[in-house]
């Protein structure tokens, strides 16, 4: 009890301990000679604040499913999380670990990375990503809450941002969803230091924020970041707000580095010795680098000890709520069988009544199956829901004060829509998916990288995958996305042929709860061509044999999604002519890449190989090889009946079959 009286001691204030994490920053910056200084020096007093006074949170169990989230939205300023983390004990963060701030194999990487430090909520560092991820998180809070009640779910996430998040055109987007959605639990504390890297952040912004944040229906507040009890009251205010709250915390950028505060100099460079001594003279502070004096390293081990209490009673609660196993589960991120149970009998059904469906149409008929078996799915779309079809029957819409329901109306917002379910999977409890146009998986692109490098499960719905969505031409039809979402690492890219694929597809997205799916859909109706059922998810093996040749193959026709079925009318025209084609579907490369090298061989074949698909051709020649041919999109594409854009490209039965006719006189 001596650390809480520490607390109340006068001798060691809010400055003092504040200015620990100022020093903890200004020397692991020196020691790795790289690095961010001036941030966690000037939010220094802002988070010791919230950390000692508001956050509720247990350093012995970073994953407490009730904490408060906080989340380092300008990410470069990690070492002020880091300190934090280390102050008030966070496991395996030791002074040893600061030391080795920005080393190979330390937790303390030069930007927080979730899944690498314990109490890293989400991965920052791309400006903007923290607020409109902590925007899904909130919503997620809110949305358990109305499932298990205030004894169970009730905390709140806290943000710091700097200039870059706000003026991220993410911001924007994340902000206007949080202000119509009301969610009042958010708190964004802004270090509002004028300051970004060129220097004065008048040099490209004349932005009132308060004003564009009160647009947006947030309460907005202003304080003198350095003045902890104006911090501690605005915060106050913020709690009882009833709407989300911006906190412009007025700080200076360095703060205690005499004669480099307010400087942009202080952005992302050591301070270096001389300075670091001036600052260790004008902060009062005589002990060496990496030693806290004891009464300070006291109060800070205190205030990591506040929640304890807390999340002891909310441990009990749990224990006595007739809810708990079914918070329990919802929290594992297990999927219920009957989930899985549901799309096998779907598929069944499928191989059996062979329809004709486009397959974002088959991916609306999987979501049925799915939905209807969990409660734990929760969809949306990007205001694309009749096109993505992503809702499905009984599905309510989220909306402020009722947030009992499944499905979030994102709006015209795919970055911030792709950052919200990034923020709803690491919150959990809950498993988001959400649609958009393939073609528009730029614009929400800087999300779907957090997702594949946090390993989060978040199943990205994106239709209209080619030519194929015909009439609204070469803007609306992706092209390079296909190989751009390829090249990202840790992310699956499906792209099925048919329902029966589209369902295996889905089940596969729900079961890797450590990678993002994108699901790559046509508009066009595709016939069925898996009718034989089998017990093996086939999709999993990310490539197979669709249709072996009937002698030895002469050729392998190599196919995705909607061109799989002209693969197939090829190899009908080749057999016509005597010409041997095996047709390979290959719904996800990633996964094919997987497999074993003698099975992939034995997929591929050794006869020369042609592969269609309507987009780019990046990326083939890997599985096409020397002397094989690729047939495909060249350009970009234009406007006009989907029929007529397929013959205009040449991407055709007839063409795919000459292609196949042509590499086997080159080999042989
Ligand atoms: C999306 C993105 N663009 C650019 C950067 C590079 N960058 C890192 S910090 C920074 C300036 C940020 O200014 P501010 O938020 O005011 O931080 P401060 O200088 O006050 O610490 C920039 C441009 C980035 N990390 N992310
Ligand atoms: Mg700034």
């Amino acid at each position: 009890m001596d650390s809480v009286q520490a607390l109340e001691r006068p001798s060691v204030g809010t400055r003092e301990m504040a200015n620990a994490l100022r020093v903890l920053a200004m020397d692991a910056v020196e020691q790795a000679r790289s690095g961010h200084p001036g941030m966690p020096m000037g939010m220094a007093d802002v988070a010791t604040v919230l950390f000692t006074k508001f956050l509720r949170f247990d350093p012995t169990d970073p994953a407490w499913p009730d904490r408060d989230r906080f989340v380092l939205s300008a990410g470069h300023g990690s070492m002020l999380l880091y300190g934090l983390l280390h102050l008030t004990g966070y496991p395996g963060l030791g002074i040893e670990e600061l030391k080795r701030f920005r080393q190979l194999g330390s937790i303390t990487a030069g930007h927080p990375e979730y899944g690498h430090t314990p109490g890293v909520e989400t991965t920052t560092g791309p400006l903007g990503q923290g607020i409109a991820t902590a925007v899904g998180m909130a919503l997620a809070e809110r949305m358990l809450n109305a499932r298990f009640g205030d004894g169970l779910v009730d905390h709140r996430t806290f943000v710091i941002a700097g200039d870059g998040c706000l003026q991220e055109g993410i911001s924007h987007e994340a902000i206007d969803l949080a202000g119509h959605l009301c969610l009042d639990r958010l708190v964004v504390l802004w270090d509002d230091n004028r300051i970004s890297i060129d220097g004065a952040t008048s040099l490209s912004t004349s932005m009132d924020q308060q004003a564009r944040f009160q647009a947006a229906g947030w309460h907005t507040e202003t304080v003198d970041g350095h003045d902890g009890c104006a911090v501690e009251a605005a915060i106050a205010r913020a709690l009882a707000a009833g709407k989300p709250t911006l906190i412009a915390c007025r700080t200076v950028i360095g703060f205690g580095a005499p004669n480099k505060q307010g400087s942009e100099s202080t952005h992302g460079a050591p301070l270096g010795a001389a300075e670091i001594a001036a600052a260790r003279e004008a902060l009062g502070w005589t002990a060496p680098p990496f030693e806290i004096p004891a009464d300070i390293a006291t109060a800070w081990r205190a205030a990591g000890r506040r929640g304890a209490a807390e999340r002891a009673r909310w441990a009990e609660r749990l224990e006595a709520s007739p809810e708990a196993p079914r918070f329990r589960q919802a929290l594992s991120g297990e999927l219920p069988l009957e989930v899985f149970a549901a799309l096998r009998e779907h598929k069944r059904t499928l191989s059996a009544k062979a329809p004709s469906l486009a397959s974002r149409k088959a991916s609306e008929l999987a979501l049925e199956a799915i939905n209807g078996a969990t409660d734990l799915t929760v969809g949306g779309s990007a205001d694309l829901t009749h096109s993505n079809l992503t809702i499905t029957k009984g599905l309510e819409t989220v909306q402020a004060g009722r947030f009992g329901g499944r499905y979030i109306r994102y709006g015209i917002r795919e970055h911030g829509m792709a950052a919200a379910m990034n923020g709803i999977a690491l919150h959990g409890g809950l498993v988001p998916y959400g649609g958009t146009f393939l073609v528009f998986a730029d614009y929400a692109r800087g999300a779907i990288r957090l997702s594949a490098l946090m390993g989060v499960r978040v199943v990205y719905v994106l239709t209209h995958d080619s030519i194929g969505l015909g009439e609204d031409g070469p803007t609306h039809q992706p092209i390079e996305h296909l190989a751009m979402l390829r090249a990202t690492p840790n992310l699956n890219v499906f792209r099925p042929a048919d329902a029966v694929e589209t369902a295996e597809c889905w089940e596969i997205a729900l079961r890797s709860r450590a990678t993002p799916s994108v699901l790559c859909l046509s508009r066009q109706n595709l016939p069925t061509l898996r009718t034989r059922d089998s017990e093996e998810n086939v999709c999993g093996r990310g490539a197979y044999v669709l249709r072996e040749a009937a002698g030895e193959r002469d050729v392998t026709l190599l196919a995705t999604g909607s061109e799989v079925e002209l693969a197939v009318k090829a190899a009908d025209l080749l057999a016509a002519d005597g010409v041997e084609a095996a047709v390979v579907s290959m719904p996800c490369w990633e996964l094919f890449e997987r497999l074993p090298a003698e099975e992939r061989r034995a997929v591929l074949g050794t006869a020369p190989r042609v592969a269609v698909e309507a987009a780019a051709r990046l990326g083939w020649d890997r599985w096409i090889g020397e002397g094989g041919a690729f047939v495909g999109m060249e350009g970009f594409g234009a406007s006009a009946p989907a029929p007529a854009l397929y013959q205009h490209f040449g991407i055709t039965p007839e063409a795919v079959a000459q292609a196949a006719r042509s590499v086997m006189r080159r080999t042989s």
